[in-house]
């Protein structure tokens, strides 16, 4: 009788509508709860030597200015840039260059070097997740901008290059490849279905309820039953919305504390601060109304047993299809076990 606790299996992701292999009969023992935290070496609250503290230079001589709370520019080093000339190569569909103007920002979260969005106050989150609402709407009233994509690198494993709390914003003209997977899936399930793709996900997750983190009166946080990395978390609307311009201020609060919720977990599994990159999927910016997508951030943290093991994607995994051992269901369950308050000395 198959067993998805114990037989090899493939799950498949219907948002990408990739499969990811399942192997749960290789850490079919129990988990040890071992945790082996990094040095807590706590950054300080200035570093004169950070290009993102309030009044400090930058690299190509700007000058940060005295922020208080949020503080956003463009990027010195940006990926791509608003005045791109249009064009295109064509060689017989098989060398195919476009053109890609876009804009790129990096938000700093906090004037505060030496904190995170775990230890910051809901308060100041909140003032973040409104900075991310507002320039999601400046960018994506731009002519050429037709997706604002919203992330956050945390720690050196994820390329992060600097402690102090930040994230980035890209945007630009055509889809980016995972944001056309999802338009594309949750399109044409609504097209069948007349509802939403991940509002039926949502109540079949809830009704079960073995891959819940935690929630609030405004959003979930689960394991996605597809899960590729070990602690991957989806934080979904309860309700359907499609984008950060349409949570008023209570749902802003709400995201606001979720986020905190889930990173202090995160930092309470293995180490602090746990390494993550997050980031929202929400509707195009091209104008169109989009019912059928659905607002959520996800977090893909690399850790998978300890704060120094981590899960590479090699071999198999590049050449075939990504494989994982702990199930989801587990990797909820050791989610759901931590504390939600930030540790002392953490
Ligand atoms: P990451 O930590 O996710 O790499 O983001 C930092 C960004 O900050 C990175 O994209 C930019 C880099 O280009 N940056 C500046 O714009 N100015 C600087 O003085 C240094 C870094
Ligand atoms: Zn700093």
């Amino acid at each position: 009788m198959f067993d998805l606790k114990a037989h090899p299996h493939r799950r498949l992701n219907p948002l990408t509508r990739e499969w990811v292999l399942v192997s749960p009969h290789r850490t079919a023992r129990p988990w040890q709860g071992q945790v082996e935290r990094l040095p807590a070496t706590r950054p300080p609250e200035y570093d004169p030597g950070c290009y993102l503290c309030p009044g400090n230079p930058r690299a190509g001589g700007a000058r940060n200015p005295d922020y208080r709370a949020t503080f956003v520019f463009e990027n010195d080093f940006a990926a791509m840039r608003p005045a791109t000339p249009p064009g295109e190569l064509r060689e017989s569909g098989l060398l195919v260059a476009e053109a890609e103007p876009g804009i790129c920002r990096v938000v700093c979260f906090s004037p505060r070097h030496d904190l995170t969005l775990a230890r910051m106050s809901v308060e100041g989150v909140r003032t973040v997740v409104d900075t991310w609402a507002d320039q999601w709407l400046e960018l994506g009233d731009f002519e050429a901008i037709r997706y604002v994509q919203i992330f956050e690198n945390r720690g050196g494993m994820m390329g992060a290059s600097n402690p102090h709390p930040h994230g980035q914003i890209w945007a630009n003209h055509r889809l980016p490849n995972e944001v056309r997977k999802e338009q594309e899936s949750q399109s044409d399930y609504f097209e069948a279905k007349r509802s939403c793709l991940l509002c039926d996900y949502l109540k079949i997750e809830r009704a079960l309820g073995e891959r819940l983190v935690c929630e609030n009166a405004f959003f979930t946080a689960l394991v996605p039953f597809w899960a590729v990395w070990p602690f991957e978390v989806l934080i979904l609307a309860r309700e359907h919305v499609t984008a950060l311009d349409q949570a008023g201020g209570a749902m802003r609060d709400a995201l606001a504390e979720i986020f905190k919720r889930v990173t202090c977990r995160y930092d309470n599994l293995f180490a602090a601060p746990f390494p993550y990159s997050s980031g929202f999927h929400q509707r195009p910016s091209d104008g169109e109304p989009h019912p059928e997508w659905h607002l959520h951030a996800h977090f893909f943290p690399p850790l998978l047993r300890s704060a120094t093991v981590r899960k590479f994607m090699v071999g198999y995994e590049l050449l075939g299809q990504p494989q994982r051992d702990i199930t989801p269901e587990a990797a909820a369950g050791q989610l759901r076990a931590v504390q939600e308050e930030p540790l002392e000395g953490v």
